[in-house]
């Protein structure tokens, strides 16, 4: 029995003959202890109270519709604020939903705690089929950087502290926390229960490499012929802008940012070499990485993509990353802010310099590629119907007039257009789909900016993609969060435009209108069928400051396969049948 669910009579004959407390109000207080402030989940046994709870207690519970799109916005949270984002789940099935998400920040290196409410151990163990049955602590262990389960409600503050060290120190990730039902409702004297509780200090210490480490990487920029600095959202989570800034603008090195990395410096930066992304990469002799994997995204760092004969310098808290996919000359492992401040103090003006001729081969390119990009975007401002071009670009234009917006991004040509139309002014404030590509992540993460941030977010979705976690839309208007949604509808997934000879719609079409979902649940829907049509709704939505849902209608005959990956379908043979 918990203290929250006796009568007040009960309670209080308990609390004057002796002062108690329960695994419920443990957590709770563990969790203020360690200034969390927020909790997105889905209530129901053995949660509920636990919930009430905290919101009572002034943190901010944000309720949700399904768990893996809370998941994906206490992910988001951790990312924004490099305090673990904290997702809470009910047993079983409640648990697997939020799984999802606590992997997928796990893959992105995003510090977040997934606690969820578990059935009875020795029901459980002996699998004699309990309500919402499930070992959640194997099921989790492999999905997450760690997994822990209190068994005793003494245990709960150290289990709170643990998993909030394990979430953000190092390489950051996700951390599952399991509390069962009778742990929450253990009761213990308060005195007791208030010594378990500990705040964690420090709990991402920095960490500097050897001077002599700096100096290698240092001496192999300063021989380098062709260098490139890589920018990843591992850069963009460390909150080292001013130093990553000030390395760039010392040394003038040219530099690509990944896409979470946008912003960092302005994208507009005149050491920005996104416009010659294949050059850069196919010529760069010595690169380096900070904060970015040379995962699938970077193609591993294989030639022909890349030269053959690049070195490369890496930055990294987590020394395991580095020889991952090529050899590493130059390691540097330690957080990006300390690292960086360590090389802006050891690289002398003009130790390291950028030959011209370098330079010079990347601006042309990028003159060159802007230029065939303004055609494609010229073309598309006038078509009838709507080209995903078109609507990024009006879209676009409304952004810049609100620099601080946040800007969540999934889907897949809806994903890659709106990545490379539009820039970003400020540092974190683009979130997508990720390390894994992953849909779904659409809502949740724009709650998790909205909540933490109190700023305007726009969602730039696929139609497909927002599928995914639509339902989130009454969440956002429950909490009359201020999100525009905008939904790129071209009526399926990649395109809308393909026939089937069965009597069913092809795998790939869709069939919605967005704008009247959003009606039932109390936000205002617009219908765009033109360029125009969205900048004229998005304004006024984002003007409004509440919930908005943009449906634009785009031509089903616009977009790619797959998007930018469509060499990663495996390619079969044609059988006769
Ligand atoms: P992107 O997809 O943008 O290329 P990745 O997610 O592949 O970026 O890489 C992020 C990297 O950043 C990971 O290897 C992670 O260990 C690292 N990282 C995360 N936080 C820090 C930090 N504070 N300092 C240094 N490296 C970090
Ligand atoms: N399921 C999950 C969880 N993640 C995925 N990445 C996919 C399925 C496969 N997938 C993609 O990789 S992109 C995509 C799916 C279903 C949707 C693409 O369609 P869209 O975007 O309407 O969102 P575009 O703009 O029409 O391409």
């Amino acid at each position: 029995m918990t203290i929250a669910s006796l009568g007040e009579s009960e309670a209080s004959g308990l609390v004057s003959a002796q002062k108690l407390t329960d695994g419920i109000h443990l957590v709770v207080d563990a969790l203020k202890l360690n200034e969390i402030d927020s909790i997105y989940g889905v209530v129901g046994i053995p949660i509920t109270d636990l919930a009430r709870l905290a919101q009572a207690s002034g943190i901010r519970f944000i309720g949700f519709r399904h768990e893996s799109a809370a998941g994906h916005a206490a992910a988001a949270a951790g990312f924004l604020t490099k305090k673990p984002g904290i997702c809470l789940t009910v047993s079983a099935p409640g648990f697997l939903n939020g799984l999802v998400a606590l992997a997928n920040a796990t893959v992105n290196c995003f510090p977040m705690v997934q606690i969820s409410g578990s059935s009875e151990r020795h029901l459980v163990d002996l699998q004699r089929g309990d309500y919402e049955e499930m070992d959640q602590l194997a099921a989790a262990r492999q999905f997450a950087k760690a997994a822990y389960r209190v068994q005793r409600a003494e245990d709960i503050g150290r289990g709170v502290a643990r998993a909030i060290r394990t979430a953000v120190s190092g390489r950051p990730g996700g951390v599952y926390l399991d509390i069962p039902a009778a742990v929450l409702g253990e009761v213990i004297d308060a005195e007791l229960g208030a010594a378990s509780l500990w705040r964690v200090v420090d709990p991402a210490p920095r960490q500097v490499p050897e001077p002599a480490a700096l100096d290698r990487a240092i001496e192999l920029l300063a021989s380098a012929r062709r260098p490139l600095v890589v920018l990843g959202k591992g850069a963009a989570y460390a909150q080292a802008d001013d130093q990553i800034r000030r390395f760039v603008e010392l040394t003038g090195l040219p530099y690509l940012p990944m896409s979470m990395a946008k912003g960092l410096l302005p994208d507009d930066h005149p050491q920005s070499v996104a416009s010659a992304r294949s050059l850069a990469l196919r010529r760069a002799d010595v690169v380096m990485l900070v904060g970015a994997r040379l995962n699938w995204l970077l193609g591993h760092g294989d030639a022909p993509q890349w030269n053959a004969d690049a070195r490369f310098i890496q930055v990294d808290i987590a020394s395991t990353e580095l020889d991952s996919n090529q050899p590493i000359a130059a390691p540097l492992v330690g957080d990006v802010g300390s690292v960086m401040q360590a090389l802006i103090d050891r690289t002398g003006p003009g130790r390291i310099v950028v030959p011209a001729q370098w330079r010079d081969e990347l601006a042309a390119r990028s003159a060159e590629n802007v230029g065939k990009m303004a055609k494609r975007l010229q073309a598309a401002e006038t078509a009838h119907p709507m080209k995903f071009l078109g609507a990024l670009q009006a879209i676009r234009d409304v952004l810049r007039e609100n620099p601080r917006t946040y800007l969540v991004n999934e889907g897949a040509n809806a994903l890659d257009l709106a990545r490379n139309t539009i820039g970003m002014p400020v540092p974190r404030h683009r979130l997508d789909s990720g390390t894994w590509g992953v849909m779904g992540i659409g809502l949740g993460y724009a709650i998790a900016a909205a909540v933490e941030t109190g700023d305007p977010v726009v969602a730039i979705e696929g139609d497909s993609a927002f599928g995914f976690s639509g339902m989130e839309m009454e969440t956002i208007c429950r909490y009359n969060l201020p999100v525009v949604t905008v939904v790129l509808n071209n009526s399926g997934v990649y395109r809308g435009d393909e026939g089937s000879s069965s009597g069913d719609p092809a795998p790939t079409a869709l069939s919605a209108r967005h704008d009247l979902m959003i009606a039932a649940f109390g936000g205002r829907g617009y219908r765009a069928t033109t360029p125009t049509e969205v900048a004229v709704a998005l304004r006024e939505a984002l003007a409004l400051g509440r919930p908005a849902l943009i449906d634009c209608v785009i031509d089903p005959a616009d977009g790619t396969e797959s998007g930018n990956i469509s060499h990663l379908n495996p390619k079969g043979i044609t059988v006769q049948r």
